[in-house]
């Protein structure tokens, strides 16, 4: 189905958003592409971001957007290598905590937490990185009952295929077609919101026969994971990567397995794709990139909203995406 879109910051470049309400009013959590002269490759160099900034509204569709500006940088964080990728915010207690994934000086993906008193910032990081943290894209989910999760994880230049069993392995490795595909991961927060509370987990999709899907299936889990609960039930989406979905799972507690649903947005101009779903005075919003303002430069994506409808099951109509 083709929707009505808003491009929502079209003065620069902001992709990955993650997005949230606090205080009754929509959060936008992005990252902040740049031009950095690195060539482009699939390691995902040429995505070199240095900052984040933080946008708000209340009104998704036709509102004002107020930049609250450069929020955290990468000088600013004691650990500090490179490469500042999809961050997310999670409320606790009085403090907003940001996760955000970075390259250690080794060029090891870790991830990181900032703090602040506001939901807009600035973040105040922390001096080392989650003990036992790896790979990149965490979306930061609170359940009904108060407990709060981090899903995480992206294959190729996000470094999942380096863990087996969360211990770094000596050669990476991806498996072949027609074996599982490698997981996502999700892990419980501990009640100070600083560390993770036990070890992660693996994020299991399985097709509607029960079976997991396998690196080969086009709508197999790559990165950018998000969740959100449509009416009890636990949604999973996450990006496709090489094949540019964004696809869907469900399941009945957070973490999974999950079962396969359907595409909620096809490809867009651009490689990557990447989202969040949230709801905001009664409507329910997809949040994402594209690199139509760009003229398809994949390290320079424009964030963009659009409305989600579901059906009557409860399934997400498919959303036209507008690229190939
Ligand atoms: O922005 C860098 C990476 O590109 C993100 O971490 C991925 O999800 C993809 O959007």
């Amino acid at each position: 189905m083709k929707k009505e879109a808003r491009y929502l910051v079209p003065n620069d470049y902001m992709a990955d958003p993650s997005v949230h309400v606090f205080n009754g009013r929509l959060y936008i959590y992005p990252s902040h592409d740049w031009e950095s002269g690195v060539p482009e490759n699939d390691n995902g160099d040429h995505f070199n971001m240095k900052d984040y900034h933080v946008f708000s509204t209340d009104d998704v569709m036709n509102g004002e957007i107020v930049d609250h500006g450069v929020v955290l940088k990468v000088e600013d964080i004691p650990w500090a290598g490179r490469q500042l990728w999809d961050c997310d915010v999670a409320y606790k207690d009085g403090k907003y905590y940001m996760y955000f994934p970075m390259k250690d000086r080794n060029d090891i993906f870790r991830l990181g937490v900032a703090i602040s008193d506001k939901p807009e910032g600035p973040f105040i990081p922390q001096p080392d990185p989650m003990w036992g943290s790896y790979s990149i894209d965490p979306a930061v989910f609170k359940d009904d009952d108060g407990s709060q999760y981090i899903y995480f994880g992206g294959i190729w230049g996000g470094q999942l295929q380096r863990y087996r069993d969360n211990k770094a392995i000596e050669q990476p490795c991806l498996p072949a077609n027609d074996e599982p595909a490698l997981p996502g991961r999700v892990v419980k927060l501990r009640d100070d919101m600083m560390q993770f509370a036990e070890e992660p987990r693996a994020v299991i999709i399985l097709d509607k026969e029960g079976k997991p899907l396998t690196a080969g299936d086009p709508h197999r889990f790559f990165e950018a994971s998000w969740m959100h609960k449509y009416n009890g039930k636990y949604y999973l989406s996450y990006s496709t990567g090489d094949t540019h979905f964004l696809c869907y799972a469900t399941g009945d507690n957070p973490y999974g397995p999950f079962t396969y649903q359907g595409v909620i947005l096809t490809p867009v101009v651009g490689w990557t794709t990447h989202h969040a779903i949230v709801e905001f005075k009664g409507k329910w919003y997809l949040f994402h990139h594209d690199c139509v303002p760009s003229n398809g430069k994949t390290w320079l994506r424009s964030l963009k909203v659009v409305e989600l409808e579901y059906d009557s099951e409860g399934n997400i109509i498919t959303i036209d995406g507008g690229g190939e």
